[in-house]
């Protein structure tokens, strides 16, 4: 086959204020120094580094209907859109490194804001979709999918420093693959829209080959989008990633994980990845968050063509004696 889209921008979004525990906004840096750049250019991508974003901690940023943040989530969500749109103008594949999973609010905003319409493919034990009214723990990273469906949006209440957005995804176009630990409210409105669910259950009855080629039969029953990924490293079973703020157990194989990236690649239509919730700080020891460091990196190397059965350059040329 020919070779697919191989132009990589990575984004770090240093984020931490959808939830509250220290240390996942030191992911970035990281996955960077486990070496996926050159990784990423060692397997013939061409890779740009946008850099890491900084954000500002909004003053006096009280809660709003419990949830936590609000403000500061806004802005710095505001600031990723548009690094995300000029990324997608520049013509490359968006890579966010975050950050707490909040940030998909701005990957996903600016992602469509420059291709128009996606598929979004969400990988995470957790669903979240609660609104700001029915989070029990008025943490932010269990509520993007919420402010980003349209089918949602008289749920809501006004958030500050969120009228800069609009929802930008319908309900037919998300599948969820990995859930394991959903709300009651959660589960309530995936019902209500008819969302496509694969939790651990469907993983475990169907397998992750079929799992995959379902996702795009139904992604694709209309037209073939491109494809945002959005990979909350928690889906993967604690035992492999254990370095992260709300762990669950009975989750994916690290098999099962790469398998999801290697399917998406081939479709040739992955168009922007997350990579979320890896936090260096919660792991018992450093072989805890090195497993987990290095499990984010192979996930993000699958959804760019690194092949288990191995790689070389389409250069490549066996040295003559
Ligand atoms: N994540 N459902 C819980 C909540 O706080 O709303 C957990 C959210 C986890 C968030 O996966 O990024
Ligand atoms: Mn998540
Ligand atoms: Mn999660
Ligand atoms: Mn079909």
């Amino acid at each position: 086959p020919p070779p697919l889209q191989r132009s990589v921008g990575i984004i770090g979004a240093p984020f931490s204020k959808g939830q509250s525990k220290d240390g996942v906004e030191c992911a970035p840096s990281k996955l960077r120094a486990a070496g996926l750049l050159d990784r990423l250019r060692q397997q013939g991508c061409a890779v740009k580094d946008y850099g890491n974003l900084t954000f500002e901690n909004v003053a006096l940023d009280e809660p709003v209907n419990g949830s936590k943040s609000v403000r500061t989530v806004g802005s710095a969500n505001q600031r990723l859109s548009e690094a995300v749109k000029a990324v997608k103008r520049d013509g490359h594949t968006a890579v966010i490194l975050g950050g707490d999973h909040s940030l998909a609010i701005g990957s996903i905003h600016g992602h469509t804001a420059a291709v128009g319409p996606v598929s979004v493919v969400w990988v995470d034990a957790h669903a979240d979709i609660n609104t700001p009214l029915t989070s029990n723990t008025g943490n932010i990273h269990g509520q993007p999918m919420s402010y980003l469906l349209y089918e949602l949006q008289s749920k809501l209440p006004p958030l500050p420093n969120f009228s800069w957005m609009k929802p930008c995804v319908s309900s037919r176009d998300l599948v969820y693959i990995g859930l394991r630990d959903v709300d009651p409210a959660e589960c309530y409105i995936m019902k209500l829209l008819a969302v496509k669910v694969f939790s651990m259950t469907q993983v475990d009855q169907l397998g992750m080959a079929r799992v995959m080629e379902e996702t795009c039969d139904y992604l694709w029953d209309r037209t073939k989008k491109p494809i945002h990924l959005s990979y909350d490293i928690d889906a993967i079973d604690p035992s492999i990633t254990p370095a992260t703020g709300t762990p669950a157990v009975g989750g994916l194989t690290y098999r099962e994980g790469v398998y999801i990236t290697e399917y998406l690649y081939q479709t040739g239509l992955l168009s922007a990845v997350d990579m979320v919730e890896v936090n260096p700080l919660r792991g018992r020891t450093e072989d805890d968050v090195r497993s987990t460091v290095s499990t984010a990196v192979d996930l993000l190397l699958g959804c760019f063509g690194r092949r288990r059965e191995g790689n070389h350059l389409p250069d490549y040329s066996l040295p003559e004696p």
